[in-house]
């Protein structure tokens, strides 16, 4: 047996559509356990897989379940996951080898699912937020490895922009530098996740996830190798007040300081402490977004296989 097919185990039905050429989307484990509560995470990420079933693709959640890396998990695997939550470890690229080899359960981020994912051969990945440069980084060097996956894995990443929790400016110079592109969808804004603008530029807009799937093909057929932010705003209905939400993560991050939280505990924090203090509402938001990213992660995908296909 090949070195990497005695850890990777995907799904048949996964296996099947990828050799086939059929549109699949890859998804994340951190964000069920770890980044939002049990029972809505598995309510969630089961409603994520239907919505893009109903689009007309193949849902593939990835995580890694007692030492496997799995590419398309089981609804009894999501619920299982949702359910520990936190106890969970989250892993992401420095911590793939350690889960692996002690035979543990993993919940991938962006970065490892992104590596999953190229390793399954999904080009397609959905999912809420990605990581990035945190607000003071000059000083605690906070920078997601999210952001480094994105330079070197040709994985496409659909999501609502990064929280501003984060240091949203700092960010997209740091996707800059590593020649990591942002496309819009249908906007010229850099969306700050729950709300729909953050006053930054995106690269790129285009319009059709068609054009999307086409610049992120020809990237990829000049060789030039890397991931892609796909941004798809929050839609406007259930997007939340820009000086409610932005007082909220203010506070959150002053909590975070006092408590000592840092390194990969920053992030989760963070996101329990939002929605605590706005009841819920924006965990709704956050789903609403969710599902979102997934219809148009679906598309392009089809897009993306008709392209190649044709
Ligand atoms: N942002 C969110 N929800 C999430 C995450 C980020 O709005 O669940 C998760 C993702 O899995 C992301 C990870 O890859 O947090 C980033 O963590 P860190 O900042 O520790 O790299
Ligand atoms: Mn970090």
């Amino acid at each position: 047996m090949l070195a990497l097919e005695k850890h990777l185990q995907v799904s048949d039905e996964v296996r099947d559509a990828i050799a086939s050429g059929k549109p699949v989307v890859a998804l994340e484990s951190t964000i069920i356990s770890h980044g939002m509560p049990y029972p809505k995470n598995v309510e969630t990420a089961l409603n994520v897989e239907r919505i893009i079933r109903d689009k007309g693709a193949i849902p593939a959640t990835i995580a890694i379940l007692q030492g496997q890396l799995v590419v398309g998990l089981s609804h009894q695997q999501i619920e299982y996951l949702g359910k520990a939550g936190q106890s969970v470890n989250k892993t992401s690229r420095r911590d793939i080898p350690f889960i692996v080899a002690a035979k543990k359960d993993g919940a991938t981020t962006v970065a490892s699912t992104m590596i999953l994912a190229q390793m399954a051969g999904i080009k397609v990945f959905a999912t809420g937020g990605i990581g990035g440069v945190h607000r003071n980084a000059e000083t605690t060097m906070d920078i997601s490895a999210d952001l480094q996956e994105l330079a070197k894995t040709s994985v496409a990443v659909v999501c609502a922009g990064v929280k501003s929790i984060l240091d949203i400016g700092l960010t997209l110079e740091y996707l800059e530098t590593h020649g990591v592109p942002t496309i819009g969808f249908q906007s010229d804004q850099m969306p700050a996740f729950y709300t729909r603008e953050s006053g930054f530029k995106i690269d790129y807009k285009l319009d059709s996830a068609k054009e999307i799937a086409d610049s992120i093909i020809t990237k990829w057929q000049l060789g030039l190798e890397g991931g892609v932010v796909v941004t798809n705003a929050i839609p406007l209905q259930h997007s939340m007040d820009a000086a409610v939400i932005g007082k909220t993560i203010d506070q959150a991050l002053i909590d975070m300081q006092q408590q000592g939280v840092f390194g990969k505990q920053s992030t989760p924090f963070l996101l329990a402490r939002i929605a605590e203090v706005t009841a819920g509402k924006s965990l709704q938001a956050n789903i609403e977004l969710v599902y979102n990213n997934a219809a148009l992660g679906a598309q392009i995908a089809i897009e993306m296989s008709e392209l190649q296909h044709s």
